[in-house]
């Protein structure tokens, strides 16, 4: 059958391109160098953003070291988006990717939703009119960006800035 050479051939093109992110799809916690995925019993803090045709709002964010951070994600806009979180390295991979899954045949009309993507720790796809929620720990200070991947929308500027400040002393 058609459709499945061209299934098949999609997903060998995708294992050579998404090295870095699956390592998560096993169940451990992932660790980045801008935190790592928190637990619901740790949260301790809540912060809506709304994804929006084509922009993040609120678009910055300040947060503290040590805290988890459960971020609510509403899609206010008619365009599927993503919120992904990363710092510019992981932004500009997640952003090769799909690029890339961009020129595959198997691209359907509701935007890019990447196999293995409900799993991936810093990252959540959100169809419109959809809320989902992505719970983080920030480990360290630094600033972190939230962008959305979905074709053009990172060069138009989909994007947010976390700024992650010193723990406070206790
Ligand atoms: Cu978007």
């Amino acid at each position: 059958m058609k459709t499945q050479t061209i299934i098949i051939t999609a997903y060998a093109i995708l294992s050579t391109v998404t090295a870095i992110p699956v390592l998560a799809s096993d169940g451990h916690a992932a660790v980045f160098p801008f935190g790592h995925s928190g637990e619901a019993r740790n949260v301790n803090r809540v912060i809506a953003v709304k994804a929006d045709d084509i922009f993040f709002n609120p678009n910055s964010i300040t947060v503290k070291a040590g805290e988890t951070v459960k971020f609510i994600v509403t899609n206010t806009g008619r365009l599927p988006h993503e919120f992904v979180l990363g710092d510019k390295a992981e932004q500009a991979q997640h952003e090769k990717q799909m690029q890339a899954m961009q020129n595959m045949p198997m691209q359907g009309k509701g935007g890019i939703s990447m196999p293995g993507m409900g799993n991936d720790p810093n990252g959540i796809f959100i169809a419109p009119g959809e809320t989902k929620t992505l719970v983080w720990t920030f480990t360290r200070p630094g600033t972190v960006e939230y962008a959305c991947h979905e074709p053009g929308h990172y060069a138009a500027g989909m994007v947010g800035r976390i700024t992650i400040q010193r723990e406070r002393r206790k």
